[in-house]
C-alpha cells in the first residue's frame, strides 16, 4: 500500500537524495582539509626559452596560467634591468589551441632594481578548461648572469579601477614562480 502510493515513494526517494547528498559533502568536506584545493588566484609556472643568450639577442618567456579567479587577476611579472620587454611580443594561448590573442601590460614601469610588468586577465581569456599561457619576448642588454624572471598573480579587486591597481613603489611582490636567464 505504501510503496504503491507515488507521494510516498517520492519522500522515500527525496530521503535518500538528502542522504546521499549529506554523505558526499562530508566526503568533500574531509578532502578540504589538505588545503591544496584552494587556489588563491592562478596557479603559474614560469618558462624562459633559450635559457642562455647573448646580448641583443631575445628569449621568449612562457608563463603556464590555469585555474585564474573569476574576478580576473593582475599577472605581476618581475625581472632585472639586465632584460627588457620587447613590445607588441605579448599574447595568450589557449592550452590545445593554436589562436594568439594579443594582449598589452596595462603596466611597464621600474624601480632602482627591476621592471614590473602587469597584465590583467579574465579566465575567459584562458578557454572553457581555464588553461593556457601567456607568451612574451625579453631582450638581454647587459651582460649578468641567472636572471630572474618572476610571476606573482594576484586577484583583481573590482572595487579599484585597474589602472589604479599597481604601484611601483608598493609593488606588493611575492613570487610564486622564478626563471632564471643568463646573458653573455
Ligand atoms: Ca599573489
Ligand atoms: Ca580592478
Amino acid at each position: 500500500m505504501f510503496i504503491n502510493n507515488p507521494f510516498k515513494s517520492n519522500n522515500c526517494l527525496l530521503l535518500l537524495t538528502i542522504l546521499a547528498s549529506s554523505f558526499l559533502f562530508s566526503a568533500c568536506g574531509e578532502h578540504d582539509d589538505d588545503d591544496d584545493d584552494f587556489v588563491a588566484s592562478a596557479i603559474v609556472t614560469a618558462k624562459s626559452k633559450p635559457s642562455i643568450i647573448d646580448t641583443g639577442d631575445r628569449t621568449q618567456v612562457n608563463i603556464y596560467t590555469s585555474q585564474v579567479h573569476n574576478n580576473g587577476i593582475l599577472l605581476k611579472v618581475r625581472f632585472e634591468k639586465a632584460l627588457q620587454f620587447v613590445p607588441n611580443t605579448s599574447y595568450i594561448v589557449v592550452k590545445d589551441q593554436n589562436m594568439k590573442e594579443k594582449i598589452t601590460p596595462l603596466f611597464n614601469d621600474e624601480d632602482k632594481k627591476y621592471t614590473y610588468l602587469v597584465f590583467f586577465l579574465s579566465p575567459s581569456q584562458f578557454g572553457q578548461d581555464n588553461d593556457g599561457k601567456v607568451v612574451f619576448e625579453l631582450k638581454g642588454i647587459k651582460s649578468q648572469k641567472n636572471n630572474t624572471v618572476e610571476v606573482d598573480p594576484d586577484v583583481d579587486d573590482p572595487s579599484i579601477p585597474n589602472d589604479q591597481e599597481f604601484d611601483v613603489k608598493k609593488p606588493e611582490f611575492s613570487p610564486d614562480s622564478v626563471s632564471y636567464v643568463t646573458i653573455r
